[in-house]
């Protein structure tokens, strides 16, 4: 029976550029789905939006110099490529700014506010007395109320993903200036969560989420009590009341309704605005929601007890993904620290397909894990590459050279090619299973075994002894039909490779128009002339690795540096007059070389223009000779000759350092002999 599923993924804050660890968190896990329920035949639908309220937004902004508009519409457009480079197959990805979504949330407010669930009361709030105004969550620092970890957020804790009210940290402070805060009394909206106890109760006992969901969710439900919903901020939507001029919803409260909204938007776009109902409000959808596990208690019981109060028979989520963290190189991916991954970079060396089967390989399900250079390397090379790659190569190219890239003829089968055949069909049986459970891990495993139990039965049955025997015709019909299936199995994780193996079986419509079914049958003419074949994978060599590693490294370095850079006190003021004294001018390198005997000098041919100097400069250590030359610096032109190990130096050349870091100052447009003032 053809089923309706809506899958939906958090909504990345637009805050910052998305990592390896969200995709592999909430996005590859719910693509991978995505694209295997809809091979089923079954009607999906797959959203996910930008966040772009609340404070995660305003405090990155402030940091950046923008609007917190500018900032969302910034991260907004990042972020969509970023999913466009993992090919994560998005229906819609919508944000928080659409038209639809503010009076939805209003909306959900006046239910809740209708049906006696939200009381409004005066509550004490975190004040700051040098910025005069109410400080809310990721404005405020503390210890954690549940674990203890002394850098917790205002609301939600990183660490142990508990999430709290602001005043049960213990010391807050001011994130943005570190001092400690004051109460004061300010007018608050709060959701009366202990209200819906006993429901969410039964819909936990009700659904068979995963042990890691379930846990969590149930310690929290024993302390459900309620939770402002407001916040005295100036970014975000306005709650529509008289009495509450200057608030705006909490951000958690506005943006799980972005799913809904989002779904409106979509259904808009489809010119058939009532589209959306169909997923939202028709009980026999199944929704499952991705997330990673900190945002757990927002989907499994604040948002639906938000839907549990309103009056329209809104969907409950039936299925919560949460996945563990996943960091890199033992460490938590993190940009103020440089410890990250230049996607730009990294999508000009890799192909997609080597990332999402390593981040499918590897996904957080059971435990944190994490994305190793050398891991990548070798599930490239080994996996992709040694099985995947070689089994489809092998046996495309033995058709090509000794077959006339005909698909051959079948003989009766031999008890070695049932076997073959039976173990296809337990692998693509199981596979189907995992996919439908959201073991990605296992899915990816199974692509493998599959891949590689066709490698042995090549190898075992040796076609390249005797060519053209109908024993050997019949090996190679049995390979390709395990190609066949390979491509069809490996879709929702490899889904371009895929496409490509099934271009290659001489296939004119894309994989993606058939079904599940119809992918697994054996559907290869005798006689179908095919392609010529093309290399799937490319062999990552070491000396890649090792650049990738320095690079990681080095941006590291530089991260700490910022962070805490070395800079030189300021000398002494000077007057202008002291700065006219020197004549600096454009000053093109036309030779360099290395000062014999001296470890530190290269020596300089350099042009002004008007006349050429030998400029001595102490830059060795930080560039090669023949990497200088075209290069237009800064000179110092009127500064004495020196003579330095014989040489006389005519001259200084510009450069920058700091620590250990060290760059010529250049110019790109302007000619040698251009005086700079
Ligand atoms: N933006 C939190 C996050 O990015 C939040 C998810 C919202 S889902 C409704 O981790
Ligand atoms: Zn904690």
């Amino acid at each position: 029976m053809k089923k309706r599923i809506l899958i939906t993924s958090a909504l990345p804050y637009a805050n910052g550029p998305l990592h390896f660890g969200h995709i592999a968190g909430a996005y590859l896990p719910a693509d991978c789905y995505a694209r295997f329920e809809r091979l089923k035949g079954h009607e999906v639908l797959f959203i996910s939006g930008s966040d772009e309220y609340g404070v995660a937004i305003t405090l990155s902004a402030e940091l950046a110099n923008r609007t917190p508009q500018e900032q969302a519409d910034h991260f907004h457009q990042v972020n969509q490529e970023i999913f466009e480079k993992f090919s994560i197959s998005f229906d819609h990805f919508s944000r928080t700014t659409t038209p639809e979504h503010a009076p939805l949330v209003q909306q959900f407010f006046n239910d809740l506010l209708a049906n006696g669930y939200i009381e409004a009361r005066m509550s004490e709030q975190f004040y700051s007395e040098s910025d005069r105004r109410f400080l809310a969550d990721r404005y405020i620092v503390g210890t954690c109320p549940k674990c203890g970890f002394e850098e917790a957020r205002g609301d939600e804790c990183q660490k142990c993903g508990a999430s709290y009210e602001s005043t049960e940290l213990k010391q807050p402070r001011s994130k943005l200036s570190g001092a400690t805060l004051t109460l004061k009394e300010t007018e608050h909206w709060f959701l009366l969560f202990g209200r819906f106890k006993e429901e969410l109760e039964k819909l936990l006992n009700a659904r068979l989420w995963k042990s890691n969901v379930t846990h969590f969710a149930r310690s929290y439900i024993e302390s459900l009590h309620e939770r402002a919903i407001t916040r005295d901020l100036e970014w975000g939507i306005p709650v529509p009341l008289d009495k509450a001029k200057n608030k705006v919803f909490y951000v958690w409260f506005d943006a799980p309704i972005g799913y809904i909204s989002a779904t409106q938007a979509w259904a808009k776009q489809q010119k058939e605005a009532n589209a959306w109902k169909k997923y939202w409000l028709d009980p026999q959808t199944h929704y499952v929601q991705f997330m990673g596990k900190d945002n757990v208690p927002f989907h499994a019981m604040f948002f639906p007890a938000m839907i549990l109060g309103q009056n329209q028979p809104y969907k409950i989520v039936d299925d919560l993904v949460a996945n563990e963290f996943y960091n890199f190189e033992g460490k938590k991916f993190s940009k103020s620290e440089g410890w990250t991954i230049d996607l730009d970079n990294f999508f000009r060396h890799f192909h997609v397909d080597q990332i999402r089967y390593t981040l499918a390989a590897n996904a957080p399900e059971s435990g944190d894990s994490e994305f190793t250079w050398r891991d990548f390397q070798l599930r490239c090379n080994g996996e992709l590459l040694g099985k995947y790659g070689n089994l489809v190569n092998r046996v495309l190219v033995f058709l090509q050279n000794k077959l006339q890239a005909k698909v051959p003829k079948r003989a009766p089968l031999e008890e070695i090619d049932h076997r073959f055949l039976s173990d296809m069909q337990r692998i693509t049986l199981a596979i189907e299973e995992s996919y439908a459970t959201y073991h990605l891990r296992r899915a990816a495993q199974q692509i493998m075994e599959l891949a590689q139990l066709g490698n042995t039965y090549f190898d075992a049955k040796t076609p390249w002894k005797v060519v053209d025997s109908p024993a050997t015709q019949t090996t190679l019909s049995l390979c390709l039909e395990c190609i066949q299936k390979l491509a069809c199995i490996s879709y929702p994780i490899l889904s371009q490779t895929a496409e490509r193996v099934w271009e290659m079986l001489g296939n004119h419509q894309p994989l993606s128009h058939f079904t599940w079914n119809e992918l697994l049958e054996f559907s290869l003419e005798e006689g179908r002339q095919l392609p010529k074949p093309s290399i799937l994978f490319q062999k990552i060599e070491d000396e890649v690795i090792e650049q990738q590693i320095a690079l990681l490294q080095q941006r590291h370095e530089v991260a700490l540096k910022k962070k805490d850079p070395p800079y030189a006190p300021l000398k002494p003021m000077i007057g202008i007059e002291s700065v006219d004294q020197l004549d600096l001018r454009v000053g093109l390198i036309v030779a360099a070389e290395k000062l014999k005997k001296s470890k530190k000098l290269l020596q300089l041919e350099v042009d002004l223009g008007f006349e050429r100097r030998t400029i001595l400069s102490g830059i060795s250590g930080h560039y090669a000779p023949e990497e200088l030359i075209g290069k237009k610096v800064i000179v110092v032109a009127n500064l004495k000759p020196a003579k330095l190990m014989g040489v006389e130096s005519q001259g200084m050349v510009l450069a920058g350092s700091l620590d250990q870091a060290l760059e010529l100052a250049t110019v790109e447009g302007l000619p040698a002999g251009t005086s700079i003032s």
